[in-house]
C-alpha cells in the first residue's frame, strides 16, 4: 500500500555503538505488528543486522530500513551502525529522514559518537530526539543521563515519556503527552494502564514542560498559553509538531527496548508530532554549480535522489530512492539526470529489512527501492523527463585508513577489480585507486574494521587469494640551490650519428609550484624544432630524481646554451642530452627529499588528550590547536604521512577504540638525516634505467 506525503514520517535511529539501536528497531517492528516476535542480537536473526558480516560480528554495518503504521501514518525507521567506520550509512539515512532519534545508553550517558552525531545534526539543522536506553540495567539512570545531555549540549531535553522504577525494579514508562502508563508484559507488547499515584506529580510537572515546548511552536499558541496557563490537547499537538519541525525542542524518551518498554509511546509520538516530510528541503545544484534549496513537494513533477545501492543475491541491484517531489510510479519511464539517460522504472518496493514489498507508487517524502535499474548509481538524480534538477551528492568524510592489496594469482586481477567497483558503489566511503606511481592498488575507508570486512569478503566470498601491505608513501625530490650543467650526447655508429649538446640552469621554485621550463636560447644554438626534445628530456630526468628515484618537483629549468650538428642531431639526441644534463645539475643543486605532510584532526574523550598529544609528538607531529566541548577534545596537527599509515590502529589502542580522526593531504616538507637515509635505503632495489637508449 502506498502512502501520501502527509501520511509519511522518516526517522533515523543513530547513536554510539552498542546503545541498543538494532534492538529498538526490532521491537518497534514487533510492536507495530510487522514481525511475529522480536529476535535478539545474540540469535543473529534480527531484522536490522541481517548480513552475514553483521551476524558474525554482532554489530551493525549497514543501514536497514523498515516501517510501521500508526493511525494511518507510515513511519519509516532506519537502523544505522554505531561504529564510526560505517558513518556513510548514517549520513545517507540522516539525509533521507526528517527526524533523528539519538540512542543514549542510560548507564554510559553521552559518548563520543553521540557528540559527533549531534554536531552533524546541528550542521543539518535536523530535528532530533533522544532515547535514554537500557533502563532495565542496574546502573542506568534516566535523570542523570538527561543532566549529562544538558551539560554536554547546553540544551535541556523535554521528557515525553518518564520511567517507572529503575534497574531491577524498572516497570515501564509513562506517556506524558497522552497521559497513559505502559507496563512491561514479558515478551508481549507493553500493556497500557492507569498512571500509578506515586508518579502523578512528576507527570504533571513534565506535562507543564511539554506544554511550554508546544507553546514555543507558534506565537498564537504562546499567547493562549500565557492567557489561559494551558493548551488544549489539539493545540498541544499542533504546537509540538511545529516546534519540533523547527528544531525548537528536543523530546526525550525513556525505555528498555529489549524488555519491550518505551516503544509504543515512541511510535505514537512520532505519528502525532513527528516532522511531516513537507517541512523538509533538499539541495540541488544549478547549472552554474551554485547550491539552492528546494522544498519537498508532492505537487511538483517527480524527482528523487538515489541514496544507496546494494546488491542482493536474489533480487540483484537495489537502488534506494528518496522521493523529493511528485511521485514515482512503477512501470514508467523516468530520466536519470546525472547520467543524461532514460531509465525504465519497472517494479518498486518498500521493505522490512531484507524483505521487499511491492508497491505501485511512492509519494514525495517516502523512501523505497527500485530493482534492476539499468543506469542508477548512488547520488544520481532520477526525475521526470524534462527535469534539470540535480541533487547534490552525499557529503561524506574522506577515507582515513588505507591498505595496498594485490591478487596473488594474475588471473584473479579482473575478479578483484570487479569486486572493488561493486564494493565502492555499495559504500561510498570505501574507495579504491590504482596508484600508477607506486604501482599499487590501494583501498581506503573510514577505519580498520571497514577495510578488514572488505578483505574478508575478498578472501571468503570471492575466494581470491590476496596479499596486503602498508601503502607506500609518495615521496618527492627537489633542489635547495641553483646549479648548472652541460651534457653532450654523441654517438657514432655506422652511418647516421647522434649529436646534441645542452646546457641547463636549474633553480628552486616555491613549494607547490612544481615545474617551469624556460627556453633562453639566443641565436639558434639549439634550433627551435629540437626544443620540445629538450623539454621531454628534462621531464624524463625529473620523473626520477637522483636521490631515490622519486619525482622531482618545484624546479625552474632554463635551457641557456647548446650545440647541434646539421646531419647527426635529432630530437632523440637532445632529449638524451637534456635528461643527463638535468641529472648532473640536480646532483650539484643540494638535492633534498620531500615527504607528504597531512592535516590531522583527532576527536577523543578528554581523558585521552595527554596520551594522544604525546603520541603525536613521537610521530613528528606539529600541534596546531586544540578545542574541547561536551567532554570531547579536538586536536589539530600537521603530521608526516609516513607516521600515520597505521594511525587508526594506534589511536584505537590509545583510546580503547573510542577515538576517531580525519586526515587530508596538506603539503610537502623536506626531510634530512636518518629519516631521509632510511627512505633512500628502502628504495635501493628500485633501479632506474639511466643508460642512454
Ligand atoms: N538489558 C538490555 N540490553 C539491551 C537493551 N537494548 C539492547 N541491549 C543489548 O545490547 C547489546 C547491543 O544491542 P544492539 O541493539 O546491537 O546495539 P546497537 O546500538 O544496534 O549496536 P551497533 O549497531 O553495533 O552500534 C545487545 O546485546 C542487546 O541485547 C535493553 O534495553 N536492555
Ligand atoms: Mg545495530
Amino acid at each position: 500500500m502506498s502512502h501520501t506525503t502527509d501520511q509519511i514520517r522518516n526517522v533515523t535511529i543513530a547513536g554510539h555503538g552498542q546503545t541498543g539501536k538494532t534492538t529498538l528497531f526490532e521491537h518497534v517492528l514487533f510492536a507495530g505488528g510487522v514481525i511475529p516476535r522480536a529476535e535478539t542480537l545474540e540469535s543473529g536473526k534480527t531484522t536490522g543486522d541481517s548480513s552475514p558480516e553483521e551476524i558474525e560480528r554482532k554489530i551493525s554495518i549497514h543501514a536497514a530500513m523498515g516501517h510501521v503504521e500508526r493511525n494511518g501514518i507510515k513511519i519509516n525507521f532506519f537502523d544505522t551502525p554505531g561504529s564510526s567506520d560505517f558513518t556513510g550509512d548514517v549520513i545517507l539515512s540522516f539525509r533521507a529522514s526528517e527526524f533523528a532519534l539519538l540512542m543514549v545508553d542510560g548507564r554510559a550517558g553521552v559518548q563520543i559518537e553521540t557528540v559527533k552525531l549531534w554536531r552533524n545534526l546541528d550542521d543539518r539543522k535536523k530535528p532530533r530526539g533522544v532515547f535514554i536506553a537500557r533502563l532495565d540495567n542496574d546502573q542506568a539512570d534516566f535523570g542523570k543521563t538527561l543532566a549529562d545531555i544538558k551539560e554536554k549540549f547546553k540544551i535541556e531535553p523535554t521528557p515525553v515519556t518518564l520511567p517507572m522504577g529503575s534497574g531491577g525494579s524498572f516497570k515501564g514508562v509513562i506517556d506524558v503527552l497522552h497521559e497513559k502508563a505502559y507496563f512491561i508484559a514479558g515478551d508481549a507488547v507493553e500493556k497500557e494502564g492507569p498512571i500509578p499515584d506515586e508518579y502523578k506529580d512528576a507527570v504533571a510537572a513534565a506535562r507543564e514542560k511539554l506544554i511550554e515546548a508546544a507553546a514555543e511552536g507558534d506565537d498564537t499558541l504562546m499567547e493562549h498559553y500565557i492567557d489561559k496557563g494551558s493548551l488544549s490537547p489539539e493545540e498541544m499537538k499542533k504546537g509540538l509538531i511545529e516546534a519540533l519541525a523547527e528544531n525548537k525542542y528536543i523530546p526525550a524518551f525513556a525505555g528498555a527496548a529489549l524488555k519491550n518498554s518505551g516503544i509504543v509511546p515512541l511510535i505514537d509520538f512520532i505519528a502525532d508530532a513527528g516532522p511531516n516530510p513537507r517541512t523538509a528541503k533538499d539541495t540541488v545544484l544549478s547549472a552554474e554549480d551554485t547550491e539552492t534549496e528546494v522544498p519537498l513537494d508532492p505537487d511538483k513533477p517527480f524527482s528523487a535522489l538515489v541514496i544507496k545501492t546494494t546488491y542482493d543475491q536474489f533480487s540483484g541491484k537495489l537502488s534506494w530512492v528518496k522521493v523529493i517531489s511528485g511521485k514515482l510510479a512503477a512501470d514508467t519511464e523516468a530520466y536519470n539526470v546525472s547520467e543524461n539517460k532514460k531509465e525504465r522504472v519497472g517494479k518498486i518496493y518498500t521493505c522490512q529489512g531484507k524483505k521487499l514489498e511491492e508497491v505501485r507508487e511512492l509519494f514525495a517524502g517516502d523512501v523505497g527501492i527500485i530493482t534492476k535499474s539499468a543506469t542508477l548509481k548512488t547520488n544520481d538524480t532520477l526525475a521526470a523527463a524534462d527535469s534539470s534538477l540535480n541533487f547534490v551528492h552525499l557529503r561524506l568524510p574522506e577515507p582515513v585508513h588505507s591498505v595496498a592489496v594485490n591478487a596473488v594469482a594474475k588471473k584473479d586481477d579482473d575478479k578483484l577489480g570487479e569486486f572493488l567497483v561493486r564494493a565502492a558503489e555499495e559504500d561510498k566511503t570505501f574507495r579504491y585507486n590504482f596508484n600508477g606511481e607506486t604501482k599499487e592498488t590501494v583501498i581506503s575507508g573510514m577505519g580498520e574494521l571497514q577495510i578488514n570486512i572488505i578483505l574478508d569478503k575478498i578472501k571468503t566470498n570471492q575466494k581470491i587469494e590476496i596479499e596486503t601491505h602498508i601503502p607506500k608513501v609518495a615521496y618527492r625530490e627537489t633542489i635547495g640551490k641553483k646549479a648548472g650543467a652541460e651534457y653532450t650526447h654523441k654517438k657514432q655508429t655506422g652511418g647516421h650519428g647522434q649529436y646534441g649538446k645542452v646546457l641547463l640552469e636549474i633553480a628552486p621554485l616555491p613549494r607547490g609550484e612544481n615545474y617551469q621550463f624556460i627556453n633562453a636560447i639566443f641565436g639558434g644554438a639549439i634550433p627551435k624544432n629540437y626544443i620540445p626534445g629538450v623539454e621531454k628530456g628534462v621531464l624524463e630526468g625529473m620523473a626520477h630524481g637522483t636521490m631515490a628515484s622519486y619525482p622531482v618537483v618545484d624546479v625552474e629549468v632554463k635551457v641557456v646554451d647548446g650545440k647541434y650538428h646539421p646531419v647527426d642531431s635529432s630530437e632523440l639526441s637532445f632529449k638524451l642530452a637534456a635528461r643527463n644534463a638535468f641529472r648532473d645539475a640536480m646532483r650539484q643543486a643540494n638535492p633534498t627529499l620531500l615527504e607528504p605532510v597531512m592535516n590531522l584532526t583527532v576527536f577523543v574523550e578528554e581523558k585521552y588528550l595527554g596520551d594522544v598529544m604525546s603520541d603525536l609528538s613521537g610521530k613528528r607531529g606539529k600541534i596546531l590547536g586544540q578545542d574541547s566541548a561536551g567532554g570531547i577534545a579536538e586536536i589539530r596537527a600537521e603530521v608526516p604521512q609516513a607516521e600515520l599509515l597505521r594511525y587508526s590502529i594506534d589511536l584505537r589502542s590509545i583510546t580503547s577504540g573510542t577515538g576517531s580522526f580525519a586526515v587530508a593531504f596538506d603539503h610537502y616538507a623536506p626531510i634530512s638525516g636518518r629519516i631521509a637515509d632510511d627512505v633512500i635505503k628502502a628504495r635501493e632495489s628500485f633501479k632506474v634505467q639511466e643508460a642512454d637508449e
